[in-house]
């Protein structure tokens, strides 16, 4: 079931995108688990590879893990999945189902998040009913190649077009996180800077606290 208060009361400064290939646990439980003990205020789901009978599963298992811990949950790219297994949102590319045609299919109450490059996508996914923006990437990063770059200063003038929350995504980590101060940016979105590190719940506790000072110090 998806709940309207989450929807606006998410809090965005350290945003957590999953990716099983990359975990220094045995499980996406543990690896996720131990990043919302760091302080990860929201979890994304993304599964590239998996069935969807694998995906659903465990979106399942993430659902129970993160509502015990109050934690919002974001499915990537999938609506039917996100809906199976009560979500709080969705989270669409630029080539997955527009943001419109997701938000008549989900209703005004699901979190919708899109991802944009430019001042122009930022723009349109706002009028379309997005309820955040993920912009990137703002560096080259392993853990996705066929991305666009952002630079600092585009995403201030995305963040400046928009009124909904932004984070920023891509080859963030401790050392350049910094790079973003002065942006308006509301939180990063992180895959490898904490679930490729070998203690996950540090790696999350000390970008929350980077974080924390950057973004709403
Ligand atoms: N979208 C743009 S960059 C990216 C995604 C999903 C991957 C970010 O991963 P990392 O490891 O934080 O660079
Ligand atoms: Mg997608």
């Amino acid at each position: 079931m998806s709940c309207a208060p989450t929807k606006n009361k998410a809090d965005y400064t350290l945003y957590l995108v999953t990716d099983r290939t990359l975990m220094t646990t045995d499980t996406l439980e543990q690896a996720v688990s131990q990043a919302i003990d760091g302080g990860c205020s929201i979890i994304q789901l993304r599964e590239k590879d998996a069935y969807s009978r694998a995906f659903y599963e465990t979106a399942c298992r993430l659902r129970s893990l993160t509502r015990a811990r109050n934690v919002p949950l974001i499915i990537n790219d999938r609506l039917d999945i996100a809906l199976a297994c009560g979500a709080d949102g969705v989270h669409l590319g630029q080539k997955d189902l527009p943001c419109k045609a997701a938000r008549a299919i989900l209703g005004k109450d699901f979190l919708i998040g899109v991802s944009a490059a430019t001042v122009e996508e930022a723009v349109q996914a706002e009028a379309d009913g997005a309820d955040y923006l993920g912009v990137g990437a703002m560096h080259v990063t392993a853990t996705k190649t066929n991305t666009r770059p952002v630079t600092p200063l585009l995403l201030s003038q995305i963040k400046s077009a928009v009124s909904i929350p932004v984070v920023a995504i891509g080859g963030i980590n401790e050392h350049n996180i910094g790079e973003l101060q002065n942006t308006g940016i509301d939180g990063v979105a992180v895959v490898s800077a904490i679930l490729s590190q070998p203690d996950i719940q540090k790696a999350a506790q000390l970008l929350r606290q980077k974080a924390e000072e950057l973004f709403h110090g």
